[in-house]
């Protein structure tokens, strides 16, 4: 039989890829850039992620499914056990890993446990993604490609920046070549499936993060009570509350005569009011929840 296409013409590929890696790896900006819309909030701060986050990208020849994981950390409460085993359950469900190790920092005992976990999973594809290219120096990178090349044999290793979008395109024609053939998964205006109450607690949760320092930023949980669309006008209330562990912490998330909670609430209404369309006015109530990180019942309760 005589041909004149490409093998790959009329191949359809799909299917998921998840990203692991230790927290602040750039896994969930990562995401965002592929995807091309904020979908994951992200932070300076480790272990923003909290739960396994699907992101859709859409191809003429493939659909690509990711999974961004919350970072892989040696687990210091309740939470940060379950987690990991977050990570552990979506490395069982998908078609390629991708290891994600940033460029600026050197690979550690941290990066080397994630990559052992990886033994686990023998039927994934494995990639190695060098992040954050643009913060280290031409020959940090190549070493960091060295050191991240001898951890195992990996099907592709790319180096990439998601904010100067470099190698993007790279990793996207990698992930598609490991895919299996198959049909699109999700309908075509699909970007994700996070419901929007979610969303709306990540975006005050990242405006909360803004300006905080150590233990607070794992303290911090925000949850929706009600999202309500007004009739008459184009506004939507957004009733909210902001819990910290500690008395201490309420005040420094307050702030004095409760101008930090004012900026959050500012910053969170822009992002909100992005996805939803409409002016939002959001009510955000600043609540204890003692030691919650560590409290089976109440992480119940937050859906951990
Ligand atoms: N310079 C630079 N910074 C980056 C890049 N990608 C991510 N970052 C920064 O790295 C920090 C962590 O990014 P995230 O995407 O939240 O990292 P993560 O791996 O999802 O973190 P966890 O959810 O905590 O596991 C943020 O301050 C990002 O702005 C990049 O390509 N270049
Ligand atoms: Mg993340």
């Amino acid at each position: 039989m005589t041909t004149d296409r490409t093998p790959e013409a009329g191949v359809h590929r799909s299917g998921f890829v998840t990203f692991v890696g230790r927290p602040n790896a750039g896994k969930s900006t990562l995401m965002n850039a592929l995807v091309g819309e904020k979908i994951a909030i992200t932070s300076s701060k480790p272990q923003t992620t909290r739960h396994a986050i699907r992101g859709v990208v859409h191809r003429a020849d493939a659909q690509l499914v990711i999974v961004d994981t919350p970072g892989m950390h040696k687990p210091r409460t309740l939470l940060g056990k379950r987690l990991n085993a977050v990570v552990q359950t979506t490395l069982g469900d998908v078609d390629v890993i991708c290891l994600c190790v940033p460029a600026d920092e050197p690979l550690g005992p941290g990066d080397r446990f994630i990559d052992q976990q990886l033994e686990g999973f023998p039927r994934a594809r494995k990639v190695a993604v060098v992040t954050k290219t643009d913060a280290a120096s031409k020959e940090r990178v190549a070493q960091q490609l060295l050191a991240v090349a001898e951890l195992r044999e990996w099907d592709a290793v790319v180096p990439l920046s998601s904010v100067r979008g470099t190698q993007l395109d790279v990793l996207l024609d990698t992930l598609v070549g490991l895919l299996p053939e198959g049909p699109p998964l999700y309908e075509a205006e699909t970007l994700t499936e996070e419901p929007l109450d979610i969303r709306i607690a990540e975006l005050i949760r990242e405006a909360a993060l803004e300006g905080v320092r150590d233990e607070l930023p794992h303290s911090i949980m925000v949850t929706i009570d009600d999202i309500v669309r007004r009739e008459d006008r184009e506004l939507t209330d957004v009733y909210a509350n902001l819990w910290v562990e500690r008395d201490s912490q309420k005040g420094i998330v307050i702030g004095k005569g409760g101008s930090r909670l004012r900026q959050v609430g500012a910053d969170a209404r822009a992002e909100i009011e992005r996805i939803v369309g409409t002016q939002v006015h959001l009510d955000l109530r600043v609540k204890i929840a003692k030691e919650w990180q560590g409290d089976p019942k109440q992480l119940g309760r937050f859906g951990f």
